[in-house]
């Protein structure tokens, strides 16, 4: 009777602990590899796609495997505005959007929605590159994100459905989409125009429903959604050069080692060296096929008009927003 007793008991024992060791197994297991999810509305082919994806993969690389982030693109996981929303609290690890939508978690980079803020790309770059670059990634710890880095976006233009644009009163009375931010909604109402804010995915619909005449982007998104086969009228002012930027979750990232941040920050600024030369590309070969299909391409004749009909913007901002501008325009 006592022996059986002391069989049941052992094997119980030896249950408990193998259970246990297996459990932990399992746990350390987990721990070897993280998989995450980054956020990419546009295609897989598009530079910030491919961009995401060399992120990835130099993590992978450098972390041996221990870390993987699996790219969802052409907005598999929603528009920015809702993913900003997720990163924010955890429910998608990365993402890349447009500085547009993030301004409202990140005030600073409303900076980076001033109209002809930067003489040209190569002043876009160095801004982006430099100090000011850095420091405004930094301001954005805090709010819940993590700013690993800067993706180019190259220079924003009208384009629509009606007429050719020429000079900003042109715009009158065009019913033109805009990214879910202030100052382009104010900016663009200042023409007469009817501004209607949107998702960037719900865009071609607007046009083809007519609910749009128009929008305004880079040649790369103006090509890669179609948006020239329904509005042939594109009119190069240049008047946005709003960066696109690589977030992270801080609620993700607070559980990662030091030296795991540093390994995804530095990979996040190669992302981008390599996704800047492939935007030059994307740029040219965007052009070549919507001219090609037969839009219409009007080259401003007075730039100095559409920068002086902008400058009321400038006049809006804040003392602090002031001396941040004035330093963006003192790079050289
Ligand atoms: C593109 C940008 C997208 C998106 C889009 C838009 O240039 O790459 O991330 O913000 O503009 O207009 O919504």
């Amino acid at each position: 009777m006592r022996k059986n007793f002391f069989i049941i008991i052992s094997f119980v024992v030896s249950l408990v602990v193998l259970f246990g060791f297996s459990s932990c197994k399992r746990k350390n297991a987990k721990a070897e590899t993280i998989v995450f999810r980054l956020a990419e509305i546009h295609p897989q082919k598009y530079s910030t796609t491919r961009g995401d994806q060399r992120f990835a993969d130099l993590v992978k690389e450098r972390t041996n495997g221990r870390i993987q982030i699996k790219v969802f693109h052409s907005g598999q996981l929603g528009e920015e505005k809702s993913i900003i929303e997720q990163v924010q609290f955890g429910a998608i690890d990365f993402a890349r959007v447009s500085v547009s939508p993030f301004c409202e978690f990140a005030p600073k980079l409303n900076v980076f929605l001033m109209p002809y803020i930067f003489r040209d790309e190569d002043h876009a770059l160095k801004v982006l590159q430099g100090e000011i670059g850095d420091e405004l990634l930094d301001s954005i710890e805090g709010s819940g994100f993590l700013g690993l880095g800067w993706f180019d976006s190259g220079a924003r233009n009208f384009y629509n459905s009606k007429r050719e644009i020429k000079r900003p009163e042109d715009l009158k009375g065009l019913r033109i989409r805009v990214q879910e931010t202030k100052i382009m909604n104010q900016l663009i109402s200042h023409f007469g125009a009817t501004v209607i804010p949107m998702g960037f995915g719900e865009v071609y619909q607007g046009l083809q429903t007519n609910d749009i005449d128009g929008a305004e982007n880079n040649f790369p998104s103006y090509e890669s959604a179609g948006h020239y086969q329904l509005a042939g009228f594109y009119s190069i002012d240049e008047h946005f050069r709003i960066p696109e930027i690589l977030i992270a979750s801080s609620i993700v990232m607070d559980k990662l080692s030091v030296d795991d941040v540093k390994t995804i920050k530095q990979a996040a600024l190669e992302a981008f060296v390599y996704q800047q030369v492939e935007w030059k590309k994307e740029e040219v070969r965007a052009e070549k096929i919507v001219r090609e299909y037969g839009a219409v391409i009007t080259k401003i004749d007075n730039k100095q008009e559409w920068i002086d009909s902008m400058k009321f913007i400038y006049e809006q901002q804040s003392e602090e927003m002031q001396q941040l501008i004035k330093r963006i325009q003192d790079v050289q």
